[in-house]
């Protein structure tokens, strides 16, 4: 388990069993700190009740809530908690030369790689190539699997807070047939899973699935 200090209250995470909030958990047992993890149930809708609107009104995981602040949007709540715990290295410093790269592609994660999915899920074409967030599948593509192909993790030999986030990310994307499965792809997906922190994770989130049943 990673050393960290505790300096800080607990992070409180929103959490729904198989969702994108999946990668936060791996993240936070990356970083070996204590977190509370408040389950809502999907089926019954419990993220589109008062309590959790009153959180986030979008109803959304995942979630977090952190000193009284809201932290939404994966890629803010990533760098977020990457940053909050700077002993467990899983973010570059600010003055690091892979602080810009790490910044590149967390907010490639949301403002090229999701969009691109969520078109991909409808059989939308995407807006003209100039309009598009993303050019065109294959342009977003080939950058990413470029990215991954030249090395262990996105930014190099050390694990950081964007493969918690890519890991899970290509995981579930490749599993529903949005993402396509190639060697270079499948290597990382199972290199992340394979580590102790994302097994726990996994582990966690199976339980909680099987109790909501
Ligand atoms: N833009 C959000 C998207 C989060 C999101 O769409 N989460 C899904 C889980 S996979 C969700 O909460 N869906 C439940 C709902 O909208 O009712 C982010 O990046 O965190």
């Amino acid at each position: 388990m990673t050393t960290t200090s505790y300096a800080t209250p607990k992070v409180t995470l929103y959490h729904m069993p198989q969702t994108r909030s999946l990668g936060v958990l791996v993240l936070l047992e990356e970083l070996g700190v204590p977190y509370d993890l408040k389950v809502l149930d999907s089926k019954t809708g419990e993220n589109r009740q008062a309590p959790f609107l009153a959180i986030n009104p979008q109803g959304k995981v995942p979630t977090v809530v952190h000193n009284g602040a809201v932290v939404t949007e994966q890629v803010a709540i990533f760098t977020y908690l990457a940053d909050l715990y700077p002993e467990a290295k899983m973010s570059p410093a600010l003055t690091d030369p892979l602080r810009g790269p790490f910044l590149r592609w967390m907010a490639f994660y949301g403002s090229s790689f999701e969009p691109a999915i969520v078109d991909k899920s409808r059989n939308a074409a995407p807006a003209g190539r100039a309009l598009s967030p993303y050019g065109d599948f294959d342009d977003m593509w080939n950058s990413l699997t470029g990215q991954l192909a030249k090395r262990p993790y996105m930014l190099g030999d050390q694990f950081t807070a964007l493969d918690a986030l890519w890991g899970t990310a290509l995981g579930w994307t490749t599993t529903f047939g949005l993402a396509p499965e190639t060697p270079v792809t499948r290597a990382y997906i199972d290199r992340i899973a394979a580590r102790p922190a994302s097994v726990r994770a996994l582990k966690i989130d199976a339980d909680l699935m099987a109790k909501q049943a």
